[in-house]
């Protein structure tokens, strides 16, 4: 695993925040950094992992990584994503305490209202002008506090929209609360006021995947945790992830993993 250097990031020594775009985000390995940085999800979805911790990040999401932290992007669809990097981050860590938690990413959502706001922000945070080094750096910093009060003020605004893709928003975190039970996907389309069409290019939008495809993958991953972790029988481990047949679940298992479900399981048993 490798740490970046905010030398690599920011335009200068004195700049207190830098601002990337990744539109669109390439898997990324495993990396810390020796700054602070916070991620903003504007469009598509993909897998990111925190500290081994693995969670689906898809639009509106909003993650904040540490200098203790460890992070990748091990799939990605379409992910479009901004960096708010930040440099003394002992010195913010008071104010972002209050953000960071183990789940952060899992459960923290901006809606369009709010995004449309930072937007405006990280806008701000990248206009390029000539000044002495003390003024940008208090101009960055100010703009950057009032980044941090917005996003803290509107962390879970995703569920007070009342738009079409807050509703599909909700509709995806349903799928990854539930991907075990049987999708009827007409009475979950009701149940969040969409219809089937826009059900399935909202989810499209927002994860990057079609909606069959994105619930097997959340059922794929269970699985697959399943196989490494537990002792369970795969048809057991099929069943309880999801699947109604388990020779469906091993013919998914083996286009999404390359390998079988045994196969998956000895290998990691062989890797520990
Ligand atoms: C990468 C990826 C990393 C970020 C660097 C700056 O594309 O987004 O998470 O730390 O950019
Ligand atoms: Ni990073």
């Amino acid at each position: 695993m490798y740490t970046l250097q905010s030398e690599e990031f920011f335009a200068s020594p004195a700049d207190s925040v830098a601002v990337v775009r990744r539109c669109p985000q390439s898997p990324f390995p495993e990396h810390s950094h020796d700054f602070g940085e916070i991620v903003i999800v504007s469009r598509g979805g993909g897998m990111h992992v925190i500290n081994d911790q693995a969670a689906r990040v898809s639009t509106g999401s909003v993650l904040y990584l540490m200098p203790e932290d460890r992070h990748a992007f091990t799939e990605v669809n379409n992910l479009f994503l901004t960096n708010v990097m930040f440099r003394l981050p002992e010195r913010y860590r008071p104010l972002l305490d209050t953000q960071l938690s183990p789940a952060f990413g899992m459960d923290w959502e901006i809606g369009c209202h709010t995004r449309r706001q930072v937007e405006s922000l990280l806008t701000n945070l990248m206009v390029d002008f000539e000044a002495p080094a003390l003024v940008r750096a208090c101009y960055l910093e100010g703009v950057f506090l009032q980044l941090v009060a917005l996003l803290w003020q509107n962390r879970y605004s995703a569920s007070q929209d009342r738009g079409v893709d807050a509703r599909t928003r909700q509709l995806v975190n349903y799928l990854r609360g539930n991907f075990t039970e049987q999708i009827e996907w007409e009475a979950l389309a009701t149940r969040f006021s969409l219809s089937l069409r826009t059900l399935h290019r909202k989810v499209l939008e927002q994860t990057g995947t079609t909606p069959m495809r994105y619930l097997n993958r959340l059922r794929l991953e269970h699985a697959a945790h399943c196989l490494k972790t537990g002792s369970d029988s795969v048809t057991d481990i099929a069943l309880s992830s999801g699947f109604e047949d388990s020779n469906y679940f091993s013919t998914q298992f083996r286009h999404e993993y390359a390998q079988s479900p045994s196969e998956y399981r000895l290998r990691h048993r062989q890797a520990n």
